[in-house]
């Protein structure tokens, strides 16, 4: 990582998605030692604590379940994550549902002709409230940072899209809706599922990830969703899927990320501490925080 300072901002928000208990995902990441862990590796913290949520009533609307609430907190992440840049600081997201990557990325992506994006998840989070199952944003980000989808949410931060298909990679997939399936195909999305992950080998994956986007992009975001990990050793989070990537793989690649010097801004989502065992998910996330900062075993 190039720069010294980091600045985290926590987003505790659970209203992309069904489940309670992912708004607690900041706390459980800073309590298992996140801002030690990142000043033991020699940079400076900036905790700028956590976006305020406010108490909206959820709105019924099923097809894009509570829609005004989740842009009035990415408008506000927004902003937030536009100052760090501005002050040439590293920002780190925490979330908070994946929904909170449309914030972001509306964030950082001003800042790149070509901002590039690692999606490590096992959800592709391409629907469109058309093809969604669920009416969860959090199944929507990648999309609407594409420019699909609803245009509240697509146009946070006053541009739109704010990526390009070519630009991204998504690693880990195994759970992917006929919608999504339908749009990675048409648009060549470039995607490693699992069936890639045991064929090819993680450090193959990571090469490539960098070949694919080194010479064309000018920065690359990486959203961290813990699912993409097996439940084995992710088990706190809201949608787990079995059969998920190792905690040895996802280290190697982080390691990997880390060596590149590419990375220019992070977020790591959906952590539930609820259904979490004694905050496993919340400690791995910091172990594989300090990874990506540039720890090593020796
Ligand atoms: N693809 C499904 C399920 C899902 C997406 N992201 C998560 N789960 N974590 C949906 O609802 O869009
Ligand atoms: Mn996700
Ligand atoms: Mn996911």
């Amino acid at each position: 990582m190039g720069k010294k300072t980091i600045s985290m901002v926590g987003v505790p928000m659970d209203l992309g998605q069904s489940r309670r208990g992912v708004d607690m995902g900041p706390a459980a990441i800073r309590y298992a030692g996140v801002v030690e862990r990142l000043e033991n590796l020699g940079y400076e913290i900036n905790d700028l604590g956590n976006i305020e949520i406010e108490n909206v009533g959820k709105d019924a609307k099923r097809e894009i379940r509570n829609v005004n609430a989740i842009v009035e907190v990415n408008r506000k992440l927004a902003h937030t994550v536009e100052k760090i840049m501005e002050e040439g600081s590293f920002p780190l997201v925490l979330g908070g549902d994946h929904s909170i990557a449309i914030g972001t990325i509306a964030g950082v992506s001003k800042f790149f002709h070509q901002l590039g994006v690692i999606w490590y998840d096992a959800h592709g989070d391409l629907n469109t409230p058309e093809t969604s199952p669920s009416g969860n944003i959090h199944g929507m980000p990648l999309a609407t940072s594409l420019g699909l989808g609803e245009r509240d949410l697509v146009n946070i931060g006053g541009y739109a899209p704010k990526l390009k298909y070519e630009n991204i990679v998504i690693i880990g997939a195994r759970s992917l809706d006929e919608g999504e399936k339908d749009l990675i195909k048409k648009k060549g999305i470039k995607v490693y599922t699992m069936h890639e992950v045991d064929r090819m080998g993680m450090s193959a994956i990571i090469e490539e990830t960098i070949a694919y986007l080194k010479n064309k992009t000018d920065g690359i975001h990486l959203s961290f969703d813990l699912d993409a990990l097996d439940p084995i050793y992710a088990p706190g989070v809201g949608t787990p899927v079995s059969g998920g990537v190792t905690f040895r793989e996802t280290h190697l690649a982080l390691e990997m990320l880390a060596e590149t010097n590419l990375i220019t801004s992070a977020e790591f989502v959906e952590v539930n501490p609820i259904l979490d065992e004694r905050n496993k998910t919340g400690s791995l996330t910091v172990e594989l925080i300090g990874s990506l900062f540039g720890e090593r075993i020796l």
